[in-house]
């Protein structure tokens, strides 16, 4: 049982106390991991009480476990959700999602930019399972309806995208969705939900790769899901138990621990990424910087409105297009050279050789991930050191 808090206490309170016992074991502070697969039973009796639902007691690790469910109750607060589940990975959560709520027949919309293997998996794996999909630029909300089909059961997008850092309208997204009858799920990993809260605007579900912001230090992979509705959660619950995706709680607690610190880390990642975005624009070798906190950036006024902030990510374009974005890439000294984001290290990649290579040419341009495209993940350094290093390294190119 999670520890009862006052009511409407704020987000950076929330991180630290949401979820905590309500009866520590020996008064410890930090929640314990629970590192065990299974649970015994005082009597036949209990065992029976808990298999039909009429006690609360736990049984076995993979149907629920008190470290990983003090994680779903923190991310369940943050998220101004009712209930989470936590899965083994980000796609863990994605899948999950896809495989509860869509059978054979029905049909996706999704955002025509989104992380290169959740495109794969709608494009390429799910048709396998009868589930089509027809993908939309959805920062457009009229190129939404045009797509819609009676049989559509989903709107699917990440607001901002990755890496294109364009923004949808999720409040409008989730009217078309609810006119049609359809679920609104918003892949929330690039905000964390410090920055911005997507059920508040209307949608259903809210997913995370938590091995980002909410971890926040480069050390574990996780994922969730996040829902207000009672009755979603339960055939989530269903799926994910059966099909087993589950998380660990050693995991569970490296990122509780790791959430403590979120809205301190989002507040110094996210000055020092604008701070950046605003030394980018101003620099002779790049051409062109995508940032929502930049009064240039196309939503800049819809980003103000939907976000807390403006997140930690950004990308840019170089000039002397793939090589140059190789220059700065290879040039880095302290900027680090990896895909992932989110950590207190910055990380900086190149798109369409990296994340988004599985997916084809193409689409990758439509969707406006060109070679000279240069993604960063803002840390918690001295951004001094930041802009030193981004100058050099861009410096670089001939
Ligand atoms: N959703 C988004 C928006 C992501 O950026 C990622 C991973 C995932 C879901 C999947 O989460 P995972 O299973 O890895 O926990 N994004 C990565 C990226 O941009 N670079 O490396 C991983």
């Amino acid at each position: 049982m999670q520890r009862k808090l006052p009511p409407n206490l704020h987000k950076a309170t929330q991180a630290i106390y949401a979820g905590q016992l309500e009866r520590p074991v020996y008064g410890e502070v930090s929640v314990p991991i629970f590192q065990t697969s299974t649970f015994a039973f005082p009597s036949a009796e209990e065992g029976a009480a808990r298999f039909s639902g009429e006690s609360p007691g736990y049984i076995y690790t993979r149907m629920g476990n008190p470290t990983v469910h003090a994680l779903e109750d923190n991310l369940a607060a943050l998220e101004n959700g009712s209930a989470a589940l936590a899965t083994a990975t980000g796609m863990a959560a994605i899948t999950t999602v896809f495989l509860s709520l869509l059978s054979q027949g029905d049909h996706l919309v999704a955002e025509h930019c989104l992380y290169g293997p959740t495109e794969v998996v709608i494009e390429a794996e799910m048709p396998r399972f009868g589930i089509e999909a027809t993908l939309v630029d959805t920062s457009n909300l009229s190129a939404i309806e045009p797509a819609l089909r009676p049989n559509t059961r989903m709107i699917y997008l990440e607001t901002p995208t990755n890496p294109t850092m364009k923004i949808t309208d999720i409040r409008g997204a989730a009217a078309i969705a609810h006119r049609h009858g359809a679920w609104l799920t918003v892949d929330n990993t690039f905000c964390s939900p410090y920055v911005q809260r997507p059920l508040d605007l209307g949608a259903d579900l809210v997913i995370h790769s938590l091995t980002k912001y909410l971890n926040g230090h480069s050390d574990v992979v996780g994922g969730m899901i996040v829902v207000k509705d009672a009755e979603l959660y339960r055939r989530l619950k269903r799926v994910l138990t059966l099909f087993g995706a589950t998380m660990d709680p050693h995991q569970a607690w490296l990122i509780l621990r790791g959430v403590r610190t979120l809205p301190l880390r989002m507040e110094r990642s996210q000055d020092n990424a604008l701070k950046l975005a605003e030394f980018l624009s101003r620099h002779p070798k790049v051409t062109w910087v995508r940032h929502p906190g930049l009064p240039d950036h196309p939503q800049h006024g819809l980003a103000q409105a939907q976000m807390d902030g403006f997140g930690a990510m950004l990308c840019f374009g170089v000039q002397g297009g793939l090589e140059g974005a190789k220059t700065v890439i290879n040039r880095m000294r302290l900027i680090t050279r990896a895909v992932s984001l989110g950590g207190v290290e910055s990380l900086i990649e190149h798109p369409a050789s990296m994340t988004h290579a599985g997916v084809p040419r193409e689409k990758r341009e439509r969707a406006g991930i060109g070679d000279e495209l240069v993604r960063l993940s803002v840390g918690c350094e001295d951004v001094r050191d930041l802009q030193a290093d981004l100058d050099q390294a861009l410096n670089k190119i001939p």
